[in-house]
């Protein structure tokens, strides 16, 4: 049987024209080697900018498939059912959705009037049998992990046990992806994955969600052996031309230990690239450190989330001080690893001087690369009970996770306030670095005052922009250009 998958990658509003932006997701490229390995055929239509209903529809009759599946993520969701009324509307096509938000909101998916199949959790060995199913071989009505309406029947099936041994399942089929669709620094890379799942539960994460749909839920964090993920990689930088480093897509690379002694050890050995990755600052130690930088680590991307330790440990979830935090970018710095600091505002409880101390925070850890998101809840998570608990929800979609804008109805902190720290968090963050090098009490007095100038309602946000491009052109390259990830 023919698949086709639409994979939306682009980003909802706020979208530029230029050089293309696609980005690799392994999600469907392990799809794809499991159709091609039971004998069916996968193509992919790769959305890396916004379509039109008839250039959707034109790209659908040339893949011509016989099943259409949409991998979709929360935010992604309104524009997949948008998709999937188009198709139906002019083609007779079985329509699957799968991806984290379908694992999230099941239910969701299923009322929509286009969709025919929920995916929930691992996708490999349910599109295989619904493809199998679609061509008569067996009943779509008894595929575990799939939720349906179909000929008139509505089903909703148990989810089947997660994939145990990582090793067993086939190589991802990258060949899938067209390469002049992906942004710059997706061609001098190697995206892999040594693991899935998380053991963590932070209130804003999918992770406890998606743990929660398995039956066997105690095997949820699986790391493939080290010799399977190396084997893979050897392949691919065989193969492939240009690349200049490995970008590990895992939650937490640095998770197991007796994994990532063999792994720091073999790796090198095997692979003369360096290579990016995710993990956590609780996780790491100057002794792990050490070694990663041996290994060829060149980045290291971690959750700070926010420098609020209330509103850290309260409502994210997250049990770290701020002094851990501070230790591990300090630590990779030693050793010469570039650092990014994921971070987030506009949570439930949180104020705008919370705000600010996520900037601070930043300003001590100095990361070679600071990165800022408005918070957007994801069904199914903690913290979007939370939010309806504290009735932050608005009625209608929550659309607004690519704008600076809050989906939220936030009471504590202004929109122009979460605009100006989107804007300018980087030269706000070196601001304070400097203020906090005065010699006291100079550095107290500064800080107030900063404080008061980025709070304030009595000075507008145009003042406020311009004075923060001034302050961005004294701010060093190396605290915003330095790092890949
Ligand atoms: C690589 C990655 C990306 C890539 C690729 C995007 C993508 N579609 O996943 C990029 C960099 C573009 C990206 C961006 C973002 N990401 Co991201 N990303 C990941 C990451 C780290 C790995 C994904 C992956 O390859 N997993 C491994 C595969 C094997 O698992 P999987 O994705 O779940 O796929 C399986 C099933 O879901 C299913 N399946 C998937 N698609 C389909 C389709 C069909 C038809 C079927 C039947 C089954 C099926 O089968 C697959 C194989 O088993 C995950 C975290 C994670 N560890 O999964 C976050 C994750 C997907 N990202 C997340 C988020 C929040 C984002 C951003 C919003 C971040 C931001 N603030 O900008 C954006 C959104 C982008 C978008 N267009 O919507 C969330 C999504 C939560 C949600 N509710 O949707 C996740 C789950 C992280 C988290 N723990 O919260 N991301
Ligand atoms: S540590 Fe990261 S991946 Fe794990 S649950 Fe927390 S936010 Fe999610």
């Amino acid at each position: 049987m023919k698949v086709t998958i639409v994979y939306p990658d682009y980003y909802l509003t706020g979208y530029i024209k230029g050089e293309p932006q696609g980005r690799i997701y392994l999600g469907v490229a392990y799809l794809s080697a499991a159709l091609k390995e039971a004998g069916h055929h996968m193509t992919l239509i790769h959305l890396v900018e916004p379509t039109s209903r008839d250039e959707l529809l034109t790209r659908v009759k040339e893949e011509s498939p016989q099943l259409l599946g949409f991998s979709c993520t929360t935010p992604m969701f309104p524009k997949v059912r948008e998709m999937a009324r188009w198709v139906k509307e002019e083609l007779d096509l079985p329509i699957v959705v799968g991806g984290a938000h379908a694992t999230l909101d099941p239910q969701g998916c299923l009322e929509e009037q286009n969709i025919d199949f929920v995916c929930v959790g691992e996708g490999e060995g349910v599109i295989v049998e619904l493809a199998d199913a679609l061509e008569g071989k067996g009943s779509v009505e008894n595929i575990l992990s799939l939720w349906g309406k179909w000929k008139g029947k509505k089903f909703i099936n148990p989810v089947r046990p997660l994939v145990e041994d990582l090793d067993s399942l086939p190589l991802p089929d990258r060949s899938i992806f067209d390469i002049s669709l992906m942004a710059p620094d997706q061609k001098e890379r190697i995206t892999v994955m040594a693991s899935r799942g998380c053991p963590y539960r932070c209130h804003y994460c999918s992770n406890h969600v998606q743990r929660s749909r398995y039956p066997n839920r105690e095997k949820y964090v699986r790391f493939r052996s080290v010799d399977h993920l190396l084997g893979e990689i050897e392949g691919l930088a065989e193969k492939l031309e240009n690349i200049h480093h490995v970008r590990f897509d895992d939650d937490i690379l640095t998770l197991r230990r007796e994994w990532f002694e063999e792994f720091v050890k073999e790796y090198p050995r095997r692979i003369k690239l360096p290579f990016i990755c995710n993990s956590r600052v609780d996780l790491l130690n100057e002794d792990k450190i050490r070694k990663l930088k041996e290994a060829g680590c060149i980045t290291i991307c971690m959750g700070i989330e926010s420098g609020n330790p209330y509103l850290r440990r309260e409502i994210l979830g997250r049990r770290m001080s701020d002094e851990k935090i501070i230790e591990a970018f300090h630590l990779c710095r030693k050793y010469g690893i570039g650092t990014v600091s994921l971070n987030m505002m506009g949570f439930p409880k949180e104020t705008f001087s919370m705000v600010l101390d996520t900037v601070k925070l930043n300003a001590k850890a100095k990361p070679g690369l600071t990165q800022i998101t408005v918070f957007y809840p994801f069904p199914g998570t903690i913290l979007y009970d939370i939010c309806r608990e504290e009735r932050l929800l608005p009625e209608e979609d929550l659309d607004t996770l690519f704008t600076r804008e809050s989906s939220l109805n936030l009471k504590e902190i202004r929109p122009d306030q979460l605009q100006l720290i989107s804007e300018y968090l980087i030269p706000f963050a070196y601001t304070y670095h400097r203020i906090f090098d005065l010699p006291g009490p100079l550095d107290g007095w500064a800080e107030k005052l900063f404080d008061w100038f980025l709070s304030t309602d009595k000075i507008s946000l145009e003042r406020k922009q311009k004075v923060a491009r001034k302050l961005l052109l004294k701010t060093p390259w190396d605290w915003y250009m330095s790092t890949k990830y």
